[in-house]
């Protein structure tokens, strides 16, 4: 695979899944139609579509059913986007800018950018949930994949990491077991969630599992990293969100616990774990191994 095919074939998964989420958009007429309005402001603006890809290449990887795999694909994007939404909040990380944008609560208010979010969570099952119902009796291990995406997103996983989070902010340093469960929860899980949700609706042998485990767990590790490095190194214009916010509030991460140097070693070892898991013969690797390079690279 070049340079070229691997855009190309990005490009591909993000309108597949973006042709999607329009399916599910709704223009309303009803006295509530703000909410469809900022859902739809929320959802539609850009955003590197990371985890509803992923979940699509593992599919393809593994020679899945793309029906399958898409609504929980643009599930797992909808929460993603839902928690952005509430992250911006003033009572969260307070920003104004996402995705090169004004945020959703300073377009639609705050009480609207959280029922904005609540909105897009229950979309995410309803969405979910009408794929079960189609598919279910041709593909019982769905159920298992919503399950384990809403445990993703829960308490043990998104929600969790950003209690840690919230709760950690103002020390700069915390210790090393805290910051590494932090990040797998607040922005590993869903990603690890992409890849395993697919792979279970595939329902591949125990080996190939085993070696999407590794590579979804070096892969959320080394988006964080780059995550941290960017706040420190990237430029809005290209980032669409404020730099320099994870400092400005002495917020632990792996810059400010390694220095930058340490921690861009630590991106390139993740990566080349991540990429050494899937060498397996059974997975169709080539388009997961230029992920993990491209999300080391990143400016986005
Ligand atoms: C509010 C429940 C709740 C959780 C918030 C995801 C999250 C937890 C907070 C976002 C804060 C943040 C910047 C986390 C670091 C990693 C991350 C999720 C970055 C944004 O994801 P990208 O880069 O964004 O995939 P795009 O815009 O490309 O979708």
């Amino acid at each position: 695979m070049i340079d070229a095919e691997f855009k190309n074939k990005y490009k591909e998964y993000k309108k597949d899944v973006e042709d999607f989420i329009n399916s599910t958009l709704i223009v309303s007429t009803l006295p509530q139609k703000n909410i469809y309005e900022s859902q739809t402001y929320s959802l539609s603006n850009g955003g590197k579509r990371l985890r509803p890809v992923l979940a699509l290449a593992v599919c393809e990887a593994l020679k899945g059913k793309k029906e399958y795999v898409l609504p929980f694909a643009v599930a797992i994007e909808k929460i993603h986007t839902y928690s952005l939404v509430h992250d911006d909040l003033p009572a969260m990380d307070n920003d104004d800018y996402r995705r090169g944008r004004l945020s959703t609560h300073k377009v639609y208010g705050e009480a609207m950018a959280i029922l904005t979010g609540d909105a897009l969570l229950n979309s995410a099952f309803e969405t979910m949930s009408e794929c079960c119902v189609k598919y279910l009796q041709d593909c019982p291990h769905m159920l298992q994949a919503m399950s384990y995406i809403a445990r993703a997103a829960g308490s043990e996983g998104m929600i969790g990491g950003q209690v840690i989070d919230i709760e950690s902010e103002g020390m700069g340093v915390i210790p090393y077991e805290l910051l590494k469960k932090m990040h797998s929860c607040k922005t590993g899980a869903l990603i690890k969630a992409s890849v395993i949700s697919s792979a279970m609706i595939c329902n591949p042998n125990k080996n190939v599992m085993c070696a999407l485990d590794d590579y979804s767990d070096a892969l959320g590790l080394a988006f964080q990293i780059k995550d941290d490095l960017l706040d420190v190194e990237g430029e809005f214009d290209k980032l669409g969100k404020t730099i320099g916010k994870d400092s400005e509030n002495n917020k632990p991460t792996y810059v400010s616990l390694f220095g930058i140097e340490k921690a861009r070693e630590l991106l390139i070892q993740a990566t080349s774990i991540a990429i050494n898991s899937v060498k397996i013969p059974e997975i169709n690797s080539e388009f997961l191994i230029y992920l993990a390079k491209y999300l080391q690279e990143r400016n986005k």
